[in-house]
């Protein structure tokens, strides 16, 4: 892992370690099979939770440092596997830097509206006229992104960014099925589409990279032909 930055190093060898990425056959959502798969689902155990909470603290300091994004008051983690996710970043992020992050809060959506008690869609801080950060796992085709800003922008809050741990790098699906045609990245899109500034902690690029030496030249031949079929264009 030599060639890669010091921060991605370290986060791709506890998603190795944890076996959070792992290598095979598996189907993603947009339906395209994968000779990768990486489960932020598996950072369950305290030293994984800890390791990913710090690598999206640190990206998020170093934009908000830089200006590569703007101030936010609430990090929001999509259901379900964003909710871990957010709220250990906003737990890091307040030890990081009690001064800049301490009063930021967390949030996070229901798969269902609660009828009884408190009710509502959302647990965690309310986002009304808020800034959010969505903070969530993997971004494919941003379907799953899209439809965490509608149920943000209707509660009333002002998406400022969207934080992944990994960006999949993939071009959007083309609408008459032909997948060998160049198409834009669903990142690049989503950039375009709300203007929102939108932070990788990894990307495929990355992975391929780190993994030399690492992986079998099986799985790395794999996942390099996987790269070529469907890298976005731009
Ligand atoms: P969107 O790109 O916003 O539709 O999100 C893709 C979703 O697919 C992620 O939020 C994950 O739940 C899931 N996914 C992974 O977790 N890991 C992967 O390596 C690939 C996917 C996927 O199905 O594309």
């Amino acid at each position: 892992m030599a060639s890669l930055p010091p921060h991605k190093a370290d986060f791709l060898r506890a998603a190795v370690s944890g076996g959070v990425l792992k290598f095979g056959s598996f189907e993603l959502k947009s339906k395209r099979i994968s000779p990768y798969f990486f489960n932020a689902g598996d950072f369950y155990r305290a030293d994984l939770l800890e390791a990913i909470a710090t690598a999206y603290a640190k990206a998020i300091a170093e934009a908000r440092r830089s200006g590569a994004l703007p101030d936010f008051d609430v990090v929001f983690g999509p259901a379900y596997k964003g909710i871990p996710l957010a709220t250990a970043a906003t737990i890091r992020l307040g030890q990081l830097d009690a001064a800049a992050y301490g009063a930021k809060c967390y949030s996070f959506d229901r798969k269902e509206a609660k009828d009884h008690g408190e009710g509502g869609n959302i647990v965690g801080a309310p986002l009304k006229g808020k800034r959010v950060l969505i903070v969530d796992d993997v971004i494919t085709a941003g379907t799953a992104k899209r439809e965490a800003i509608a149920k943000i922008e209707k509660e009333g809050g002002v998406v400022a960014g969207i934080v992944v741990a990994l960006d999949r790098m993939e071009k959007l699906p083309s609408p008459d099925g032909d997948d060998s045609k160049p198409m834009p990245s669903a990142i690049g899109e989503l950039q375009k589409e709300y203007g929102l500034p939108i932070l990788a902690i990894l990307t495929l690029d990355d992975i391929i990279e780190g993994m030399r030496g690492l992986a079998s030249e099986d799985d790395i031949r794999k996942t390099e032909e996987y790269r070529t079929k469907y890298k976005a264009s731009d």
